[in-house]
């Protein structure tokens, strides 16, 4: 009888949790379009998101801006009015300038040293600061390394930069490191299409896929492999939502957002030879071997800077230069 009771037990425990995860629809932005680097980890993610709770959490992408800008996104995604996205790492500091850590000019020397930072300890506090701001840090996938392009001349040494006028995100270090750079750098929202076609600004700077993907080859002659930043999508959810989730669909979610931005650098990475050679075939001059010493000692003085000077984002600076160089 005591048997029967305890095998009554585990199988309505059994019966519940696996009734008990609700129905839900998860809301999503992100700021590109698909076939981008954001949409492939969203989209991953949602594949298997869908798959692993048998259809009972749905996940609708809003992409190309539908709901506005990075910034006006992140805000949709503090209220709990969508519940995660995926955006690239700039926009993030001015919700926490502890974002600006990783944006650091050359922090990492290549990809697996990113993966190994952003995978480990270091990486997990900065998602974890982002709580105060209102987000639940789940993961980065990435947008990967990015290069200087502009309309105006080829550039091998931060000397021809003096001058141009570069867009940057909305992001106080990326300002400071083309302003360090002798640039003119001017803050925009993304998409930035007109702007560079209509000539409002002479250049602009992102991974290899964004010059591919959104045909920058049509209106941008010069391209220099300057990997300047590692940029990195964090993979965020709403705190308020998140924290009425029960433990197993966090656990779930959690997972497989992991899985998807790992799959999506994977897939990122293993395209990069193909998309140089596609620039280059659309017309891009490409400057392959910059005189990357003279941009670091350009930028070298960028860590003392104010950015930096609140206690715990200088206290994660040091600990990061000290992992990385
Ligand atoms: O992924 O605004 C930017 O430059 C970002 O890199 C953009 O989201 C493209």
């Amino acid at each position: 009888m005591k048997k029967f009771l305890v095998l009554m037990v585990v199988v309505s425990l059994i019966c519940f949790s696996t009734t008990a995860m609700a129905e839900m629809e998860i809301k999503l932005g992100v700021v590109t379009k698909p076939g981008s680097a954001q949409n492939i980890a969203a989209e991953k993610f949602k594949e298997l998101i869908e798959q692993r709770s048998k259809g009972k959490i749905t996940v609708k992408i809003f992409h190309s801006a539908s709901l506005g800008n990075e910034t006006e996104i992140l805000q949709q995604v503090q209220m709990n009015t969508i519940q995660m996205a995926v955006i690239t790492g700039g926009p993030f500091d001015t919700f926490d300038p502890i974002a600006r850590v990783i944006n650091y000019p050359f922090l990492f020397k290549d990809n697996a040293q990113a993966d190994e930072i952003l995978d480990g300890p270091l990486g997990t506090k900065i998602l974890k600061s982002l709580e105060s701001s209102g987000f639940k840090g789940l993961c980065f996938s990435e947008n990967g390394f990015r290069n200087l392009t502009n309309n105006k001349r080829a550039v091998k040494s931060p000397d021809e930069i003096k001058g141009l006028k570069i867009r940057v995100m909305a992001s106080a270090i990326h300002k400071a490191i083309w302003q360090a750079l002798g640039a003119n750098p001017t803050p925009m929202p993304w998409p930035i299409y007109t702007e560079l076609e209509q000539g409002v600004i002479d250049g602009q700077e992102n991974p290899l896929w964004v010059m591919e993907v959104y045909k920058f080859y049509e209106i941008q002659k010069y391209m220099t492999l300057s990997r300047h930043v590692y940029s990195y999508h964090i993979d965020v959810a709403s705190l308020k939502w998140w924290k009425i989730l029960d433990s197993k669909t966090q656990d779930m979610i959690q997972k497989a957002m992991y899985e998807a931005a790992v799959f999506q650098r994977k897939q990122n990475r293993d395209k990069n030879a193909a998309r140089l050679k596609f620039l280059k075939e659309k017309g891009m001059q490409v400057e392959e071997n910059p005189n990357i010493g003279a941009f670091r000692a350009k930028v070298a003085k960028l860590k003392d800077m104010d950015l930096y000077s609140e206690p715990r984002v200088q206290a994660l600076l040091i600990e990061m230069l000290n992992a990385t160089q």
